[in-house]
């Protein structure tokens, strides 16, 4: 049987129901100048708004991880992130999420309040599984073929379902020796992260799969390219596509799905929630 909580610091999350972590990217603020006073502003606006709309996680990142972007160094990684995160568990009562793959990001935000580590590189870099060992937190491990600058160049699999699979049976093993709890794992496919178009739909069909591992699954489309080039929609207008495909991942099997639209997708996923308590 399928985990369908998760264990926090101070709350347990019942995943029966799924339940949606918010995107908040930290990045440096174009129109303040020195940033940090008005861009931890707006962060912290927006962290409320996505609360109030029915977020359960908010997750923060400082875009050291995203297919493309610039490598980050620490200290501006911190810098970012650190911030946001004690100012969000200082004025409410949210779970926080630290999208990261620096163990030395991971471990001052959780010494500040981080209640989960999400790392779209498994926890793979140098320290990370020791940190999140320490900090025993609920972790995400996510599957990517290959690295951000060059993954979409060509990506192969003998049956991305098995792979992805099989790479996660290798992760909760190195995972659980370094001394993370099983029940502390969380598994995501990593929708875009080295997969083509049709990959990455042969992952959301089977995605059901992945439940064999007896572990949670967090789900990450939200206007994706998944999306946009299925649809032939610019990134502002895949909000339709992405509510269709954060109700496909709950029907699916996520647990979490991880999002910018948070309260058109909790109204998606209230509409499901009400009919499947019905089904017979
Ligand atoms: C450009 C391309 C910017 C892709 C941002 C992205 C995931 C994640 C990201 C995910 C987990 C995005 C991505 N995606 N963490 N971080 N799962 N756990 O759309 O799918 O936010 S970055």
């Amino acid at each position: 049987m399928t985990v369908n909580t998760l264990t926090f610091k101070n709350q347990i999350l019942d995943l029966s129901v799924p339940r949606i972590m918010g995107i908040l990217n930290v990045t440096p603020d174009s129109f303040s100048d020195g940033g940090k006073f008005t861009s931890l502003d707006i962060a912290l606006e927006q962290a409320e708004q996505m609360i109030k709309d029915g977020a359960s996680i908010i997750d923060i990142g400082g875009e050291s991880t995203r297919p493309g972007a610039a490598e980050v160094s620490l200290q501006d990684e911190l810098d970012r992130v650190i911030p946001v995160i004690e100012a969000i568990k200082q004025r409410f009562d949210t779970l926080v999420s630290i999208d990261t793959s620096k163990a030395q990001v991971m471990e001052v935000a959780v010494a500040n309040g981080a209640d989960l580590i999400n790392d779209v590189r498994a926890l793979q870099n140098t320290g990370c599984v020791q940190v999140a060992a320490k900090a025993q937190i609920p972790v995400c491990l996510m599957h990517m073929q290959g690295l951000p600058r060059t993954m979409q160049d060509n990506p192969q699999y003998d049956d991305v379902v098995e792979d992805v699979k099989q790479f996660f049976v290798e992760r909760i093993a190195a995972c659980e020796q370094a001394g993370i709890e099983r029940n502390n794992i969380i598994l995501d496919p990593g929708f875009g992260f080295g997969k083509t178009l049709e990959q990455n739909y042969q992952l959301l069909a089977n995605q059901k799969q992945l439940l064999d591992l007896g572990l949670p699954i967090l789900a990450g489309i939200s206007r994706k390219s998944m999306i946009g080039h299925l649809l032939n929609r610019e990134v502002e207008e895949r909000l339709a596509g992405s509510l269709s495909a954060a109700v496909i991942a709950a029907i699916n099997g996520a647990g979490i799905i991880r999002v910018h639209d948070v309260k058109e997708t909790v109204d998606a996923i209230k509409v499901l929630n009400a009919t499947q308590r019905e089904s017979r």
